[in-house]
């Protein structure tokens, strides 16, 4: 095994016990009903050896000193013998109570099992909103799923029925071993001669198979992975004519799954039968030895009866701890993943966590940055913007425009270099204080599937509805919406309409101004409508936004040239800053792109005119 795999069993019972939080007493009525019944079902094969070596067979040998002594002081044989029916009353009595203590132990076990699953999804989506950003850029979805799904049934599973199930063999082996010691040592050894053989083996069994649970687990992840991503990816999937590819792709995982199952459930079966015959050959064993030793000596036939019957019933639970052992195997596999997902620290206060009042005045200050692969995205990037300015950046695809509005956010750490708002670090602004008063609209917006007033309404969800129309009104996206035949109740996505990219940045736009932040973000997020709306947009925009300071990206000259500076951006380099009067002056990147833009124009126009 690889340090890696080593890391990924390690069992966590740190978790496991913080999920415990509001159910442990459950477990522990649930264990005290598992004793007590454990108990109970030993003194039923006890009493009907009584019944046949001492009431029947007048051997007072057979009997401890302290059963003895309460069948004397209750009167005796004779006693028994004249109310014989009180023994077979005592087994009814007996199978009662440990009914009583079955279903006791199975309630409070399955409260205590369904909690900690419902405790664990809980925390695991709580961990999973409040992890960096970064986080989701990289694991597979599929697999967080798979995590947040199958891991968290595969421990509910193990509570319910494995947990507890290691004091069933323990309970069961201290009694039996002292009653049966206590009886006749040497069929006592016998008895229990092939149980450590069979413990042993199931441990090492347990210890092999773990690794094999976990490839099968793994498999399952990469096979949902794939699929998710199929089903969000379908519309690729189909224009490329993609089908026969993926469908090859989920075949080999999908096989790859089958076969680590496979393989793990062969080695199950094996288990099982093997296990089976060591079982079964030391219930022979005692029966043999008690068949001879009663015949060459004074063993009883009450004797035969109770050992006979403890080594049943004992190889049973000495066996099943291997299940419990492999069960556990895979319930710390899963655990162990869930882990992996808690382990991650979640978003922290680097700074003083402040809530200062946001005016809008930016400044960066040689701010650097990179992800984590090292290379720097944007290097020595230096500008300020004025509360109410608008700030338009312009740049190839990949020179980092995008990058720089998330650092703003603080979605991820500058590497150098500092971001102050109205003279304070945003690394000292309480993270969400930051965001909240920060409006995005995000390049490729998100729309939940919710109907388009909850959607406008997720950034201030106590907003009356006519500031949701004025918003929408705003963002040109209003008229569009009461074609709809339900209006704003109309359901977004897979179960209600599908919205094209314009209508779709036009509703992030109306959310994003419902939110009424004094810095506003839009990245892109007018490219995807025609440049008659773009033009009303920010017209009503300009309008409307007082003294928000606004940050506009985009590829059209037309869209930022009003803007009050202009950030152009090259490699992660700000190559030139200043309004589009001063900009259209300079030999660079933007005077090229605004020749380009209005060669485009001009023979588009000559075009129509034709
Ligand atoms: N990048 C990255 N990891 C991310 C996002 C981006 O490594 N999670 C890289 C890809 C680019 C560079 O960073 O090389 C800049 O990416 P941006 O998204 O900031 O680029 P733009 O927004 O300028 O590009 P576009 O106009 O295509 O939106
Ligand atoms: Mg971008």
């Amino acid at each position: 095994m690889t340090s890696k795999e080593n890391k990924k069993t390690k069992f966590s019972l740190k978790t496991l016990i913080k999920m415990m939080k509001g159910y442990k007493r459950y477990l522990l009525i649930s264990a005290i009903s598992l004793i007590l019944a454990a108990l109970i079902w030993f003194a039923i094969p006890y009493v009907s050896s009584i019944a046949v070596d001492y009431v029947i067979g007048e051997n007072e040998e057979v009997l401890p000193s302290i059963v003895k002594s309460i069948i004397e002081s209750i009167g005796g044989r004779e006693f028994l013998l004249s109310h014989f029916y009180l023994l077979p009353l005592c087994l009814v009595l007996f199978t009662l109570l440990n009914g009583l203590f079955v279903f006791l132990r199975g309630r409070n076990i399955a409260i205590a099992a369904e909690g900690m699953a419902k405790n664990m999804r809980d925390a695991l989506y709580e961990h999973l909103l409040l992890v960096p950003y970064d986080y989701h850029k990289h694991i597979s979805t599929g697999d967080i799923i798979q995590r947040c799904t199958s891991d968290v049934d595969t421990v509910r599973r193990f509570i319910l029925n494995q947990l507890l199930e290691v004091l069933r063999p323990i309970t069961m082996v201290i009694i039996t071993g002292y009653i049966m010691f206590s009886y006749n040592v040497k069929m006592a050894v016998i008895s229990i001669a092939l149980l450590p053989i069979l413990t042993i083996s199931s441990y090492f069994y347990f210890k092999y198979v773990r690794k094999y649970f976990a490839y099968s687990d793994e498999a399952e992840g990469k096979l949902s992975a794939v699929l998710q991503e199929n089903l969000t990816g379908v519309r690729v999937v189909r224009a490329f004519a993609q089908q026969k590819n993926e469908l090859k792709k989920f075949t080999e995982a999908n096989k790859d799954y089958k076969d680590k199952t496979y393989k793990l459930i062969k080695m199950l079966a094996f288990y099982w039968g093997s296990s089976d015959v060591l079982g079964y050959t030391q219930i022979l064993l005692t029966l043999v030895f008690g068949v001879y030793f009663a015949v060459t000596s004074d063993f009883t036939v009450g004797g035969i009866m109770l050992f006979t019957s403890y080594t049943a019933a004992l190889t049973w639970p000495v066996r099943q701890l291997g299940r419990v052992l492999a069960d556990m195997g895979k319930a710390t596999v899963s655990l162990s993943r869930l882990d992996d997902i808690f382990n991650h620290p979640t978003e922290v206060e680097p700074g003083k966590a402040l809530k200062p009042e946001i005016r809008g005045n930016i400044e960066f200050k040689d701010v650097c940055f990179a992800y984590d692969d090292g290379e720097n995205v944007l290097e020595n990037i230096s500008f300020s913007a004025k509360q109410g300015q608008t700030i338009a950046i312009l740049g190839s695809t990949g020179s980092g425009k995008t990058s720089l509005v998330h650092l703003l956010q603080r979605l991820y750490p500058v590497t150098r270099g500092t971001i102050t708002i109205d003279g304070e670090n945003i690394n000292d602004i309480e993270m969400h204080h930051l965001r909240k008063n920060i409006g995005i609209v995000l390049q490729e917006p998100f729309l939940f599937s919710r109907t388009i007033m909850e959607n406008i309404r997720i950034t201030n969800p106590d907003a009356p509805e006519e500031a949701v129309y004025e918003a929408a009104k705003i963002a040109s996206v209003h008229d569009v919406i009461c074609e709809f035949e339900k209006g704003y109740d109309t359901l977004v996505g897979e179960r209600g309409v599908t919205l094209s990219g314009g209508q779709k940045q036009r509703i992030a736009i109306a959310r994003m101004l419902l939110q009424n932040a004094p810095i506003l973000i839009l990245d892109d997020s007018l490219s995807a409508v025609d440049t008659e709306t773009d033009l009303a947009i920010r017209e009503a925009l300009n309008k409307r936004k007082g003294s928000a300071t606004t940050f506009i990206i985009s590829h059209r000259i037309t869209t930022l040239c009003n803007a009050d500076k202009i950030l152009v951006l090259e490699d992660g380099k700000l190559v030139q800053q200043g309004t589009h009067e001063e900009l259209i002056k300079q030999e660079g990147l933007y005077k090229r792109i605004a020749q380009i833009q209005d060669m485009l124009e001009t023979e588009l126009m000559e075009g129509s005119e034709e």
